[in-house]
């Protein structure tokens, strides 16, 4: 058995919507902004693919959906461009983002910051989320922008969107989410939240790699990150990459149906392999599961290095991960597990499990298997579990961890 358990990282490609994107590869290919008839072919599935996505966020007529090559362009586009608008090109100088958004605005804000703008990294409590009274707290009249996680990637842990969103209100400031993790894994409904701007992508919701799209309320202006021809609007250039829009439009579609029955399903699934898990002795997974993404388990094993683990489950033929994909090359410590209080050591141990619609029951009991299996084996030759042995009690539990 093979089993994916890193849905968080990416997704398999629903096979209905590989079926939806087919025919624009060879035989619907024109361009759609040619005027004859193998460009103007594409027009009806763009504008279904458009709809499928507005739907699926419950957006306005008057807001914009741009569709860009990944969230991580999305990410970019706002922080650069309300940057130049509002910075360079306005009076304000200083951006509110939080120690644990992805590195694609992390990186963006370091840049950011070389430019002279003043970034403010705002720390989360010991449940791994950004509370919205210290989002206000930090809002000052050159505050041009709060760029706050709707849901984090490596916990799951679900942030107070609506909350930041109508203080973001109130004073008058842009307000973006890094949506990815929160689109298709729980309700987004945009009538609901004040939110500016949202970044999502496709791969994150069993659509392909390298297609996302930015939300923009109200259509509000927002220079371009990409010059060329007038595609959107002039609002991002490139010749659409029409089989991918269809593939997304599709995706979020099939996503967010019924997604209440989804949610639970998968979350009954999750719920069943963390209650195993929690079994094991000096064992803790970050944060309230009820108040995080249904899939999505960051689990710490005292005495069992993240990176040996992965390894034996990798052996045992699950795909897990230490954290995000993206950071997961060097064998640093989870910087999440950190910024909510973890020891160095406990910070060298998460794993983090991520399923999605299409896991099975059957590949929850083989896990359950082969990762208490793995951790019996590793804790056995680990030097400092050994040194250390399990703490009195040994108890596990859905962590709390305090700051030092
Ligand atoms: N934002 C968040 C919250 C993410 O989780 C990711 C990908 C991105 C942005 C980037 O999206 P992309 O469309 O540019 O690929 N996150 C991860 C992860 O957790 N492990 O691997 C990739």
């Amino acid at each position: 058995m093979l089993v994916y358990l890193d849905n968080n990282a990416t997704t398999m490609v629903d096979p209905l919507v590989v079926e939806a994107m087919g025919p624009f590869f060879s035989e619907i290919y024109g361009n759609p902004n040619s005027l004859h008839k193998f460009g103007t072919a594409s027009h009806p599935a763009l504008k279904k693919a458009m709809d499928q996505v507005y739907m699926a966020l419950n957006a306005s007529d008057n807001d914009d959906i741009i569709f860009t090559s990944c969230a991580t362009e999305s990410n970019n586009w706002v922080l650069k461009s309300v940057y130049l608008d509002h910075i360079v090109n306005g009076d304000k100088n200083h951006i509110i983002t939080t120690e644990v958004e992805h590195p694609s605005v992390l990186a963006a804000c370091r840049a950011l910051e070389e430019e002279g703008v003043k970034v403010t990294y705002l720390p989360v409590n010991n449940q791994g989320v950004v509370e919205a009274h210290v989002v206000r707290s930090f809002i000052t009249d050159k505050t041009a922008l709060v760029s706050v996680m709707w849901a984090s990637n490596e916990t799951g842990m679900i942030f107070p969107i609506k909350e930041i969103g109508e203080i973001c209100k109130e004073k008058g400031v842009l307000f973006h989410t890094d949506g990815v993790q929160a689109v298709g894994k729980i309700p987004v409904d945009l009538q609901d939240v004040h939110v500016d701007f949202l970044s999502m992508s496709a791969h994150k919701f069993h659509g392909p790699k390298g297609v996302g799209a930015l939300y923009i309320k109200d259509s509000q202006p927002l220079s371009p990150l990409l010059h060329g021809g007038e595609h959107m609007g002039g609002r991002r250039s490139g010749t659409l990459n029409v089989p991918y829009i269809v593939a997304m439009g599709k995706a979020i579609e099939l996503a967010t149906t019924n997604i209440e029955e989804k949610i639970t399903s998968i979350r009954a699934k999750r719920d069943r392999l963390e209650d195993a898990l929690l079994e094991l002795s000096d064992t803790f997974v970050v944060g309230d599961r009820d108040n995080r993404t249904p899939n999505t388990i960051l689990i710490s094993i005292r005495g069992v290095e993240g990176e040996g683990m992965l390894w034996d489950l990798n052996n045992g033929q699950i795909g897990a991960s230490t954290g995000s994909a993206c950071a997961s090359e060097d064998l640093q410590a989870n910087t999440v597990m950190l910024a909510i209080g973890a020891d160095s050591e406990l910070a060298h141990t998460g794993i983090r499990l991520s399923l999605s619609r299409f896991t099975t029951d059957a590949e929850i009991d083989y896990t359950i298997e082969h990762f208490k299996k793995a951790v019996f084996r590793l804790r056995a030759i680990s030097s400092s579990f050994a040194k250390v042995g399990p703490t009195p009690g040994g108890e596990s539990k859905e962590c709390e961890l305090h700051h030092h």
